[in-house]
């Protein structure tokens, strides 16, 4: 059985040609030019990357289907990201080392290139060749993992929590709305193709969720000190930037037993999956120990 980093050698390549094929469906030149660049700017495919593995974990083929509906989750999170680095959100000028969508394309390019994305995951997902239940199911599952029940929700909390300080929970129930939910939804879409059952797809669920956990506290943990390779040295972010963050509420060594015992309950919860082999999803959690 492959571990993540063959699977990604293996698929992704494929999987970029599709996206960039389907994107140049696009009349529109501008939405055309500004939806593909952000979704082909260089992102680790993480939500698809899982749902391929759940299909390849349970003997089921990667096929065009497979990609159009990893697709919908890639476009929903390239949104996310034009979204959240507008100056009304984050105001990022850097995304993945490139100059963000609004910086290349302008304010109001941006804000329509992210919808554009959005409404074009659910038509990839409505036009699937899959039975009408599952493309229904599709639909129902990543709307609400992106809605205001969802993602939207937890960039709100996260945006009015600026302001205030968390507490752990209240700080791992904005990351489980703002991240989590879309990681989860890829294994649940990915279960949905593969026609799992309820313990399956509960199992499979619970394992996304504290990886998804344990890659906010990762990524907390790697943002503490950020070093620039122009000036060779530590730089530490905004301390009000800082303010709900893991290592700021349970120290740097808090934050890495949090992200070690986290990665162990994902373990536990894959445990509870004996219907097929789980060495491809558990390989997911080497990516903490790099
Ligand atoms: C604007 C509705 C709306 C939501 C935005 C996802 C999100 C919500 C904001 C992203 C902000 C952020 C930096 C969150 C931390 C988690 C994280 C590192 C997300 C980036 O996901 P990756 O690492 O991205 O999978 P790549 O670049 O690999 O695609």
């Amino acid at each position: 059985m492959a571990d993540f980093k063959q699977l990604a050698a293996r698929e992704l390549p494929q999987f970029d040609a599709y996206l960039k094929r389907e994107l140049a469906k696009i009349q529109e030149p501008t939405l055309q030019k500004s939806m593909t660049y952000s979704v082909m700017a260089g992102g680790k495919r993480l939500r698809p990357l899982l749902l391929f593995a759940v299909l390849e974990s349970t003997g089921q083929s990667i096929d065009e289907t497979a990609f159009r509906a990893a697709g919908a989750l890639e476009l929903i999170h390239s949104y996310s990201l034009i979204h959240d680095d507008l100056p009304a959100m984050d105001n990022d000028d850097l995304r993945r080392g490139q100059p963000t969508n609004h910086k290349v394309f302008g304010e109001a390019e941006a804000i329509l290139a992210g919808d554009g994305l959005l409404t074009l995951a659910f038509e990839w997902l409505a036009t699937l060749n899959v039975t009408a239940e599952q493309r229904i199911e599709l639909v129902r599952l990543l709307a609400q993992a992106a809605g205001a029940n969802g993602m939207v929700a937890g960039q709100i909390e996260d945006i009015e929590g600026e302001h205030k300080t968390l507490t752990l929970a209240q700080l791992q129930q904005v990351h489980h709305l703002k991240t989590g939910c879309l990681i989860e939804v890829a294994v649940a879409m990915g279960a949905v193709l593969a026609q799992l059952g309820e313990v399956e797809t509960t199992a499979l669920r619970g394992f996304a969720q504290q990886f998804g956990l344990a890659f906010q506290i990762q990524d907390d943990i790697l943002d503490v000190t950020s070093t620039t390779a122009e000036m060779g040295k530590a730089v530490h972010k905004d301390a009000a930037e800082q303010k709900n963050t893991f290592p700021i509420l349970l120290g740097m060594s808090g934050a890495q037993e949090a992200l070690h015992t986290t990665c162990q309950q994902a373990q536990q919860q894959l445990a509870q999956v004996t219907t097929f082999d789980r060495t491809l999803l558990n390989s997911f959690l080497d990516y903490f120990n790099e």
